[in-house]
């Protein structure tokens, strides 16, 4: 099983394995170990996996692997890296099943797709995943020119043959990965790649490309964040805070601190509502003023707080109970009934995940991303009304707006 967490700086150096036990050292999003990882699950091999964390490397993994890369092999006390050499280590070291092809010419062949890969696809693939707009449309045909190598490449169902081989294995990684190209508008299309579309669909099929598969949900939340996004065309920068209306939105921000700050804030204006009751004002203008002047505040990116726990959302019905208290003089005089702000929070919410399904609103491209699953040649699978909510890793993920917008939906559809 793999460590549940990636190990990191300081971490202990796990004891060696076992005479003859196989060991991975990996990273879950890795494409290169994922390479690995078919060649394992193919073969069927038993091997413990071992995540690293390749932002905080630990220092045992430096001394084991000196390139400080993933993939790493280590069996009986003997290190292997670089995916191409693990996996032909493997077919090495256990020879049933075989993928690494016995002909040298067709291992030559092989070799040759994969270095025309190396040199003239992936690298724009990476920077594709980070370029700013402008660079996209060039850097996009460069990566689509390279791609159409590949294309005239696939010459039978697989790359290797009839059956899935170590070309397809040591590619597929990459084309698992294409859907992180589709919020930047590429998508593998079948009427320019018919031939590859055909072939990841036959490849999504096979038992170990599923074992080793990752949604594309899942890529898109690891995609890196340095790169501008487009919303309704216009580019947008990713930045850390930024104010607006007396508020500073921090990406550290919590719930808690936001929804603390808005009742701070609302309830100060509480005092005004006071003195204009104080002054005789009538109910119904006090309810303007509370209307206007408070209310706002309370709802300010509220569709945000959507999915805050009942204690925050109580804080912030509290204020709107003063306020209805101020105006109607403790009970005295008789106020209209308004919805409560979890209500409106919701309805909110809810318009607003639905303006955005059509492609003209400028965020629909932030709601279609959890929206489409499992096929990584871009099929929706959208049942009319309801929307399959993906998995969320975080507390965090499933109780924002989009997760909480899409279960709304659903419970109304
Ligand atoms: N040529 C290597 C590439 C492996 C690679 O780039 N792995 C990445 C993760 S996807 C890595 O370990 N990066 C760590 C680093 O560069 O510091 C291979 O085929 O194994």
């Amino acid at each position: 099983m793999p460590s549940e967490r990636a190990m990191k700086t300081g971490s202990a150096c796990p004891p060696p394995p076992g005479p003859g036990k196989l060991r991975l050292y990996s990273m879950r999003f890795c494409p290169y170990a994922q390479r690995t990882r078919l060649f394992l699950a193919a073969k069927g091999i038993e091997h413990e996996t071992i995540n690293v964390n390749l932002k905080e490397k630990p220092e045992w993994f430096l001394e084991k692997a000196p390139i400080a890369k993933v993939p790493v092999l280590e069996k009986d006390g003997k290190i292997v890296y670089e995916s191409l050499v693990c996996n032909e280590y493997l077919d090495g070291i256990y020879p049933d099943k075989c993928i690494t092809p016995r002909d040298p010419l067709e291992k030559a062949r092989q070799s040759m797709v994969l270095a025309l890969w190396d040199a003239k696809v992936v690298g724009f693939y990476y920077k594709l995943i980070t370029a700013k707009e402008d660079e996209r449309p060039a850097l996009t045909k460069q990566f689509v020119d390279g791609l159409q190598y590949i294309e005239n490449a696939l010459t039978q169902p697989f790359f290797s043959g009839d059956k899935a081989g170590a070309l397809d294995y040591n590619l597929w990684p990459f084309f698992e990965r294409l859907c992180m190209l589709k919020p930047i508008g590429f998508e593998l299309s079948v009427d320019k790649f018919p031939k590859l579309t055909a072939w990841m669909e036959r490849m999504l099929e096979l038992p170990e490309v599923k074992a080793c598969y990752f949604p594309p949900e899942l890529y898109i939340c690891f995609q890196p964040t340095e790169a501008n996004t487009t919303l309704g065309g216009v580019c947008v920068p990713w930045v850390d805070s930024a104010k607006g209306l007396g508020f500073i939105l921090d990406k550290n921000l919590t719930l808690q601190e936001q929804v603390t700050s808005t009742v701070t804030k609302a309830s100060r204006r509480l005092h005004y509502l006071r003195l204009l009751s104080k002054q005789g004002t009538s109910v119904s203008d006090l309810v303007l003023v509370y209307l206007s002047l408070l209310r706002p505040v309370l709802e300010y990116g509220h569709v945000l707080l959507v999915g805050c726990n009942e204690e925050l959302s109580a804080s912030m019905e509290r204020v709107q109970k003063r306020a209805l208290s101020i105006i109607s003089c403790g009970g005295r005089r008789a106020v209209p009934n308004l919805p409560t702000l979890k209500e409106r929070r919701e309805s909110a919410a809810l318009k607003l995940f639905k303006a955005m399904l059509s492609p003209e609103h400028p965020l629909h491209d932030l709601a279609i991303v959890p929206l489409q699953r499992s096929t990584a040649t871009g099929r929706q699978l959208r049942n009319r009304n309801t929307y399959t909510l993906p998995s969320a890793r975080t507390q965090r993920l499933n109780k924002s707006f989009l997760y909480c917008a899409i279960r709304l939906s659903n419970e109304n559809a």
